[in-house]
């Protein structure tokens, strides 16, 4: 990919970044992701579609509730809020091509500052996706997908679709419409609605069960409208238990199913799954990516890691190979994602300061999951895996047990081979098997 810089070079002595294999030292290269290696018959890059959070990596200054910005931006100083975002967009695109990153996704204010006026706000982002068509001509890098943040602004504080204030959904749908027209017009793939404040805070000044109406009447008017437009990608929920919300209502992936199954919504919506968010709900990656799968909704995902000892979004870059690797092997056994790709939705540090900081986490990211991608692959090939799974369920392959699964017995008929067949054998789940062959492709 030609590296893409404006009139300043804001990563000075960095890269490209390119695959080195494994005999390289070089922290600022690729020793697992070759874009081109064939693994289960498709490239790399076509598996994995990386992409890069603009937000995380353009916008998060390291702020945390107990102190301000660490992380100082030379993209960030110009008055002109045009002339800023035009230099945020000249970082960004140099980054992703110096790091091969084939995709990016934004919000609206990701790209450029809001203030309190629809029409100036629309003006805003019409200016910088030019910008931004521009650049992605130019470089190639292209839109995985845009969403609208309605989450930051003081109007959402009692939630976007689900406000309670009919005027308060309006202003969500002006912004809605506008970050629609910015995907579009850049060719994004997909849209994304992440619910940061579609919950609530307490039950006692909440009516559940209006606000997810609410929210569904307001899906339905975004897609109708995305759709008469010319929108042909796939719309995506990521579900998310809490926070910043107490509860939100896209809890997780089944939760989310079932909304979209009642709402009608199921035609145009898949799950875009995310590695914190799965772990605040109680569940693993795993579980939240093959719920899901089973589903025929596994969209896409948001790829981070949380911290075992902290119960909120941290957002770290991936690192865990076992854990990574479970969710490899769900995504092989599903076929890859349905228009999606692996967003790197993780921040780099607050401490982490050095220009040099943000490669190292993308280049871990992209190594790791290259790497687990081509260790699934090696279980699914030469272990016993497959094989194994499939032995388990043997009583279902014929007689009896394929009867009943083709709903050919009765309760009754149950009965009476449970007398006919006496008491089972017990059958070994052998789950330490299973993990060690994980562990044996590592
Ligand atoms: C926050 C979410 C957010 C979405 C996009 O926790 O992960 O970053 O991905 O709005
Ligand atoms: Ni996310
Ligand atoms: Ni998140």
């Amino acid at each position: 990919m030609q590296v893409l810089t404006g009139t300043t070079e804001y990563f000075k002595g960095i890269g490209p970044v390119t695959f080195e294999g494994l005999e390289s030292d070089n922290p600022l290269a690729f020793r697992w992701y070759d874009a081109t290696r064939v693994v289960a018959g498709r490239p790399l890059k076509d598996w994995l579609r990386f992409a890069c959070s603009y937000w995380h990596s353009f916008n998060g200054n390291g702020s945390d509730p107990f102190g301000g910005p660490t992380h100082f931006f030379a993209w960030d100083q110009r008055s002109d809020v045009l002339d800023r975002a035009r230099d945020k967009m000249d970082a960004a695109f140099e980054f992703f091509t110096k790091m091969s990153l084939p995709f990016y996704c934004f919000h609206d204010v990701d790209l450029v500052d809001y203030e309190n006026d629809v029409a100036e706000n629309e003006r805003r982002l019409q200016a910088i996706t030019d910008y931004a068509l521009e650049k992605q001509a130019a470089s190639g890098v292209q839109l995985l997908w845009g969403t609208a943040n309605l989450f930051s602004h003081v109007r959402y504080m009692n939630g976007a679709a689900t406000n309670p204030d009919f005027n308060v959904v309006a202003h969500a749908g002006a912004q809605v419409k506008a970050a629609l027209d910015a995907t579009l017009k850049l060719g994004g793939e997909n849209y994304v609605f992440w619910g940061g404040r579609e919950g609530y805070m307490s039950l006692l000044n909440t009516n559940m069960k209006k606000e997810q109406e609410h929210m569904a009447r307001f899906l339905h008017m975004a897609k109708d409208y995305a759709r008469k437009q010319g929108f042909k990608g796939t719309f995506f929920i990521e579900p998310k238990p809490c926070e910043p919300t107490k509860h939100q209502y896209d809890y997780d992936a089944a939760t989310v199913i079932s909304f979209l199954r009642q709402y009608d919504l199921l035609d145009d919506f898949k799950l875009n799954i995310e590695v914190n968010h799965a772990t605040l709900a109680g569940h693993t990656f795993q579980h939240e990516l093959q719920v899901a799968a089973d589903a025929g909704l596994l969209g896409s995902m948001d790829a981070n890691r949380g911290d075992y000892q902290n119960g909120w979004d941290t957002d770290q870059f991936p690192n865990n190979l076992n854990e990574l690797t479970e969710a490899m092997l769900i995504i092989l056994e599903a076929g890859g994602f349905s228009g999606g790709g692996i967003n790197f939705d993780a921040k780099i540090r607050r401490n982490s300061t050095d220009a040099a900081d943000l490669f190292y986490a993308h280049i871990g990211g992209m190594d790791a999951f290259a790497r687990a991608l081509i260790i699934a692959d090696n279980v699914l090939q030469r272990s016993e895996y497959r094989q194994l799974r499939a032995d388990r369920y043997q009583s279902f392959a014929d007689g009896t047990g394929r009867d009943f699964e083709e709903g050919k017995l009765s309760l009754e008929a149950l009965r009476d081979l449970a007398i006919q067949n006496g008491e089972p054998q017990q059958i070994s789940g052998k789950q330490e098997y299973y993990e060690n062959m994980i562990n044996r492709f590592i």
